[in-house]
C-alpha cells in the first residue's frame, strides 16, 4: 500500500535537538547580510589587496537593514564581519586592515557594533560570518600563526558584542586545509555556548549544500557530514562528538547569484514568484531560510530590493498567517474537522521535534463523498512540512503515519486556502 520510501535517513533516530536547535528552528526565516569591501569594487571575491580608502558609506544605516527584514517576518540576521578579503568590519586588534584605517567615520566607526545594536534594539537574532579563508592576511601560510590570528579575532566578535544567535563558517576557498577547530569549539563554548555554530567544528546546523536555498525532500534533521563548499563534494571537518540532530539552513542571494552588491544589477532580483518557491523547498521542507540582501554603497539596502523582501514577507502573511482549522494531537492518526465545510488547497505539518523526528512515511487524507480522499504523502516531516494540492471542499482532514520510529507526536496540523496565486 504505501510505498513513500524513507530515503537516506541516518540511523540516529534517538537524536534529539537541544533546546537552543528547537529555538532556532523556530526563526525559520533569517537575512544575510553581505557588506564589505567588495560593496565599493564591484566585486564577489576581492584579493586582499583593496585600499581601505575606498570603504566610506555615507549613509550606513544598519537600523534600515534590521528593521527591513523585521517588518518582512525574518527573525535572525547574519553580517559578514570578515570576508574572504580579510577586510574587518570592526575596529579589529588584529591586523589594520579594517574600517579603522578608512575614512567612513574617520576611522572611528564599527559596522558590527552598530548591527549588533540594531538586532538588540528590534528584538532580531544577531549572527557573524568570519570566513577562516583570509586573502589579505600574510600570516595565512602559516598555519599555526594564522590558527592563532584566527582565534583572536573569534575572540573579540564573541566577547564585544552581546549574545550571538549564529556563527557562520564558510568552507569556501579552505578546501583541504584544516584549523584548528578544537580551539575554535572551545571559545565558542566558553563565550557564547548558545550560539549555533555553522557546518564546521562541531556544529549544530548544517549547510544544505547548495546556494540555491533550496532542501532536498526528504531532508532529515540527523546527519553525519554535510557538503563543505560549492568547490568540493568533500564533507566539511566535523569532529568527534558532533551532535546526532543537525538541521539544515538553506542560503541564497536575492539577486541571482550576487552576494554583494554591484551597480546596475537590479535585473537580478529574484522574482516574487521564485522566492515562494524558495520558501517551499526550504522552510517548507523543514529547513531554515538564510536569505542575502546586500546594502549598497550607500550604506542602505537598495530600495528594490527591499521592496522584494517585503512582498515576500507579505506574500508569506497572506498565505500562512491565518489558519482556517488547527490541531495537534498524538498517535498515528491525527484528525481535523472543520468548523464548517471549506475549501483548502494547503496543509501545514509540524512535529513536537522536542521528541525527534518520528515521522518516516505519512499520508494526508480528507473526508469526502463518505471515504477518505488522499491529499499528498511524504516521508520527513521533521519541524514543518508544507503540502499543497488542489483546492478541495472538505469538512474534516486527517493525518496518517503508517511508518513511525515511535508514537508520531504532532504539534500542529493546521489548513489554509490561499488561492490564485499560489502553487
Ligand atoms: C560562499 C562564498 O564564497 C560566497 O562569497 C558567499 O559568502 C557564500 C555565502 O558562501 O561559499
Amino acid at each position: 500500500m504505501d510505498s513513500i520510501s524513507s530515503q537516506n535517513k541516518p540511523e540516529k533516530q534517538a537524536a534529539l535537538p537541544s533546546k537552543e536547535q528547537m529555538d532556532w528552528q523556530d526563526l525559520e526565516l533569517g537575512m544575510f547580510c553581505h557588506f564589505g569591501m567588495n560593496t565599493f569594487c564591484d566585486q564577489e571575491w576581492g584579493e586582499g589587496s583593496d585600499s581601505p580608502t575606498v570603504f566610506n558609506p555615507l549613509h550606513l544605516d544598519a537600523r534600515q537593514w534590521v528593521s527591513t527584514a523585521k517588518e518582512a517576518g525574518f527573525r535572525y540576521f547574519v553580517l559578514t564581519a570578515k570576508h574572504h578579503d580579510g577586510f574587518c568590519l570592526w575596529p579589529t586588534g588584529t591586523s589594520t586592515y579594517s574600517v579603522a584605517s578608512s575614512p567612513w567615520k574617520e576611522g572611528r566607526g564599527d559596522v558590527v557594533k552598530e548591527c549588533a545594536d540594531a538586532c538588540r534594539e528590534l528584538g532580531v537574532g544577531f549572527g557573524i560570518y568570519l570566513s577562516p579563508w583570509d586573502r589579505h592576511e600574510p600570516c595565512y601560510a602559516d598555519k599555526e600563526a594564522y590558527d592563532n590570528f584566527y582565534a583572536l579575532q573569534l575572540q573579540e566578535l564573541l566577547t564585544g558584542y552581546g549574545p550571538l544567535t549564529e556563527i557562520w563558517f564558510d568552507g569556501a576557498g579552505s578546501e583541504g586545509r584544516n584549523y584548528d577547530w578544537q580551539r575554535i569549539m572551545d571559545l565558542i563554548r566558553r563565550h557564547q555556548p548558545s550560539a549555533m555554530v555553522f557546518n564546521m567544528g562541531a556544529p549544530t546546523i548544517r549547510w544544505v549544500g547548495n546556494e540555491d536555498g533550496v532542501a532536498p525532500y526528504p531532508c532529515w534533521n540527523t546527519a553525519d557530514s554535510a557538503r563543505g563548499s560549492m568547490f568540493s563534494e568533500a564533507p566539511s571537518h566535523w569532529l568527534p562528538g558532533t551532535p546526532g540532530w543537525v538541521p539544515a539552513e538553506c542560503d541564497v542571494p536575492i539577486r541571482k547569484d550576487r552576494w554583494f552588491w554591484h551597480p546596475q544589477e537590479e535585473h537580478l532580483l529574484l522574482s516574487l514568484e521564485q522566492l515562494m518557491d524558495i520558501y517551499y523547498r526550504s522552510v517548507g521542507h523543514g529547513a531554515t531560510l538564510l536569505l542575502n540582501v546586500a546594502p549598497d554603497n550607500r550604506g542602505l539596502l537598495p530600495e528594490a530590493d527591499v521592496q522584494r523582501l517585503l512582498e515576500f514577507g507579505k506574500e508569506i502573511g497572506r498565505r500562512f498567517g491565518k489558519a482556517l482549522a488547527v490541531t495537534a494531537g498524538t498517535g498515528e492518526l491525527v484528525e481535523l474537522e472543520m468548523p464548517a465545510a471549506a475549501v483548502i488547497d494547503h496543509a501545514e505539518i509540524m512535529e513536537d521535534i522536542a521528541y525527534g523526528e518520528r515521522v518516516e512515511e505519512y499520508v494526508l487524507e480528507a473526508y469526502s463523498n463518505g471515504a477518505w480522499l488522499e491529499l499528498k504523502r511524504g516521508s520527513a516531516i521533521g519541524h514543518k512540512k508544507i503540502d499543497a494540492f488542489p483546492p478541495v471542499c472538505v469538512k474534516k482532514i486527517r493525518l496518517r503515519v503508517p511508518v513511525a520510529t515511535a508514537s508520531p507526536k504532532i504539534r500542529r496540523l493546521a489548513v489554509y486556502y490561499c488561492g490564485e496565486s499560489s502553487k
